[in-house]
């Protein structure tokens, strides 16, 4: 069933539909980093002494900064604490499998060496580095996807782009001249000189016709027929579906689909959002996804400086050490038999369903009502051992009996085995 609500503007019953091979890596993986960092990062929510309310990466828009004044941020930006090896290995380690690092934001600033503009973090900013081609290297290195976000129809500086209406006559604005002359060439150096690229992320389609859309889809296939297009690039078309942010549909989805997601309530850093979803929530929210067939993809703000903030270090690390112990009922798996239960959560592979214990029922017994294929064995995922636990057919349910007290305070995990799959 499509929860067309979740997934609505971002992509539709086109995007995502099962069944094309070069998503496999995807659906393995199931959980990744977002990177929102751009010039944003500066100003970090404040301008000219006040707060601006709204999510960080949206302050030029918000405040109407005209792009005279927004573009010298760019010679104050020099975050010279920034170490690609450090943000691949902090994925690596909180068990993302890949990266999606904004190239180009709605702002227009390309962090990248990009030769269409001058407009980029090599030509105008005092670092001087392309913290992409970076990236590229250490992601290479350390075994981890990486992807670009890039913002399509959104740019606020360039006079063609969507979106600015304080400086630009948005009526005057040459759209598909943009496209043609401006982001397709960016495309092209995005998709030629970074090795492999394993997604296109990009983002708040707009005005964007059907036929232009399709254009940037094809264009992308042509470059690199394995890289993946997110649903975000319109009209229902790309690879997978992306819902709306921080949502996570009612059921599960018989699409391919991904929730982007905040740590906190912005993408872009902002130095005063201290609103820090708990590690319980992340695993928790994870969890879910990926019981109803779905992809992760949580963000990190980076600071001006270069560093991600200490708050998503911590979380992310967390959920680094849940997943070593439990990341066999995550990697690989899809939606699971048991769907519907505010305690429980299920993912499954085939010969094997994990139910994620939420909240663990006083006493231990799981009943778990919807369950009908043989169960040969049932044990705790976190238990080394892997003792089995008593299971008991019931006439509506599957009683598992665990241990009086949770395993994991955030989600216990029991597998079930069965010669069927179910
Ligand atoms: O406008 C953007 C926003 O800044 C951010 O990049 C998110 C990430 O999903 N996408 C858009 C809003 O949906």
């Amino acid at each position: 069933m499509v929860d067309q609500n979740a997934i609505r503007e971002s992509s539709g019953q086109r995007a995502g539909a099962r069944g094309d091979p070069r998503l496999d890596w995807w659906r393995d993986a199931r959980f990744g980093m977002f990177i929102h960092w751009g010039l944003y990062a500066i100003p970090a929510g404040e301008w000219k002494g006040e707060q601006i309310p709204g999510i960080g990466e949206w302050i030029m828009h918000r405040a109407r900064i005209p792009v005279r004044e927004y573009e010298p941020l760019a010679a104050r930006f020099n975050p010279v604490r920034f170490d690609a090896a450090e943000w691949v290995s902090l994925a690596r380690r909180a068990g993302q499998k890949y990266l999606i690092i904004t190239s180009k934001h709605h702002d227009g600033f390309s962090m990248y060496d990009s030769k269409v503009t001058d407009y980029d973090i090599v030509d105008a900013t005092p670092f001087g580095r392309d913290p992409i081609r970076e990236l590229a290297a250490e992601c290479q290195r350390q075994g981890i996807r990486l992807g670009f976000y890039y913002s399509q129809t959104q740019d606020w500086h360039h006079p063609d782009g969507d979106g600015n209406d304080w400086d630009y006559d948005e009526s005057a604005k040459d759209f598909a001249g943009y496209l043609e002359r401006y982001v397709k060439p960016q495309l092209r150096e995005l998709l030629t000189s970074y090795g492999p690229v394993s997604v296109i992320w990009f983002d708040t389609p707009r005005r964007i016709t059907t036929e232009q859309s399709q254009s940037l889809v094809d264009f992308v296939h042509h470059l690199q027929p394995a890289c993946l297009v997110c649903g975000r690039v319109g009209n229902h078309l790309g690879d997978y579906a992306s819902t709306r942010d921080n949502t996570i549909p009612a059921d599960s989805l018989d699409l391919d689909w991904e929730t982007p997601a905040t740590i906190n309530d912005t993408w872009g850093y902002k130095k005063n959002d201290h609103h820090w979803k708990s590690p319980r929530e992340l695993i928790q929210k994870l969890v879910d996804v990926v019981s109803k067939g779905g992809n992760y993809l949580l963000n990190v703000g980076p600071t001006a400086e270069g560093v991600i903030p200490q708050p998503s270090v911590e979380r992310l690390l967390a959920v680094g050490t849940w997943l070593e112990t439990n990341g066999e009922s995550i990697y690989g798996t899809g939606a699971g038999p048991v769907q519907g239960l505010h305690w429980c959560r299920a993912t499954a592979k085939p010969g094997r369903t994990y139910l994620h214990v939420l909240d663990w029922p006083v006493g231990g017994d799981l009943r778990v009502p919807g369950l009908r294929s043989k169960v040969s064995r049932a044990y705790l995922l976190a238990d080394p051992a892997r003792g089995s636990l008593s299971v008991t057919a019931e006439p509506d349910a599957l009683l598992i009996k665990g241990p009086a007290r949770p395993p994991d305070p955030d989600d216990s995990v029991v597998v079930l085995e069965s010669a069927a799959g179910g």
